[in-house]
């Protein structure tokens, strides 16, 4: 699963792929227009008891790929800041950002004379409309050329797979048309599947994270309020973090951290409020492998099947899959082994069609 993370110039991107990868940028090389690109790996309470009782050779976290897309330069437009359309995005950050499974939008609410905000004043709603804008007029320039294109094809061919995709893109063309981005509106996962290739932006999932500074706290529940008021859909999340501070937090050890956020009334990290609510938007959930020589950490979509599951530890465990020999981590905790979660019923033998549950210890036995 890869994320990007969107926002204008000096809203906090870098503080929050810092903080989130735990990496440190040198300021030199952040100034540089380049991609950043890093993984966070996914902290889990159940995976470090579970290494605790194996103790295995190595211990593999889950992983989610995190990059700081920069590239978004004010003024492209060539419209003075602040004016409608200034934060025009070119079209090649635009081709970047579309590869992402979800975006991060960070949205600045801090003041800070040193970095002044580029529209010169700190306006949340404005800020998220204008990517909006943005990604709205970028996916309608592909929908509708696809359209044009489609209904020639259709003429000449009568291709089956087009005459379906032909109502989907007209849906999307309404929608846009309304000016709503695609993911506020309901898509069966046939539809899904056949708008996949077009990655369209306001289709995305998206996550807001309102960049606040530490004499904000207190507000932080009433500038959430007001944005579900107003904005939030099914496929948008909104959470609150403080960049400046949790930056200099994610340097000092786990107990100094969860000191200091208590002292600073921080209810969750912007680690842990981020991996939740990516987890929640995508649909995601984990299952674990456990050994002697390793014991793991593996994100599926919900609703996957243990067949499809093992085909995430490997392809070949997919293809020659037999049964997987599944126990939840509940189970296994209460009962303390293997061989007793045998006797009280627990361990099980399960078909592919097996739905995985969030928390299953599996092992595949295949071909
Ligand atoms: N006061 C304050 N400054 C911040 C905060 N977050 C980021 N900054 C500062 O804003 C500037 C831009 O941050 P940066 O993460 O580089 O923004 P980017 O351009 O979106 O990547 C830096 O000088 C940060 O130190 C914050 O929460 N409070
Ligand atoms: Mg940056």
């Amino acid at each position: 699963m890869q994320i990007g993370i969107v926002g204008l110039p000096f809203s906090g991107k870098s503080t929050l792929f810092q903080t989130i990868t735990k990496t440190h940028i040198d300021s030199a090389v952040l100034a540089k227009a380049e991609l950043h690109q890093a993984v966070i790996k996914v902290p889990d309470e159940r995976l470090d008891k579970l290494t605790g009782i194996f103790n295995p050779k190595k211990k593999v976290k889950a992983t989610i790929e995190v990059i700081d897309m920069i590239g978004l330069q004010k003024g492209e437009s060539g419209l003075p800041a602040g004016q409608a359309g200034s934060t025009k995005f070119t079209s090649n950050f635009l081709g970047k950002v579309k590869t992402n499974d979800a975006l991060i939008h960070v949205v600045r609410l801090f003041e800070n004379n040193a970095v002044p905000h580029p529209d010169n004043s700190i306006d949340m709603l404005r800020d998220i409309d204008s990517f909006e804008t943005e990604f709205i007029i970028s996916d309608m320039e592909i929908v509708e050329k696809r359209l044009g294109s489609i209904k020639k094809q259709i003429m000449k061919t009568k291709d089956e797979q087009l005459k379906r995709e032909l109502p989907v893109l007209e849906k999307c063309n309404e929608i846009l048309e309304k000016e709503t981005p695609l993911r506020e509106e309901h898509f069966s996962i046939d539809e899904m599947k056949l708008l996949r290739s077009y990655q369209l932006l306001s289709a995305k999932p998206m996550l807001i994270a309102l960049n606040l500074d530490e004499n904000q706290i207190d507000l932080a529940d009433n500038f959430l309020d007001e944005l579900v008021k107003k904005k939030l859909s099914s496929n948008t999340k909104a959470l609150t973090f403080f960049g400046q501070i949790e930056m200099e937090m994610s340097e000092l050890s786990e107990e100094d951290a969860a000191i200091f956020m208590k002292d600073y009334g921080i209810k969750q990290s912007a680690l842990d409020s981020i991996i939740r609510s990516s987890y929640d938007l995508l649909g995601l959930h984990s299952f674990f492998t456990v050994g002697d020589d390793e014991c793991r950490a593996w994100t599926i979509k919900k609703g996957m099947n243990a067949q499809e599951a093992a085909g995430e530890i490997h392809t070949d465990f997919f293809k020659k899959f037999i049964r997987a020999e599944v126990v939840h981590y509940d189970d296994f905790i209460a009962h303390g082994s293997f061989a007793k979660t045998k006797e009280s019923g627990h361990w099980r033998l399960e078909g592919k069609d097996y739905i995985v549950r969030d928390g299953d210890i599996i092992s595949i036995r295949h071909g």
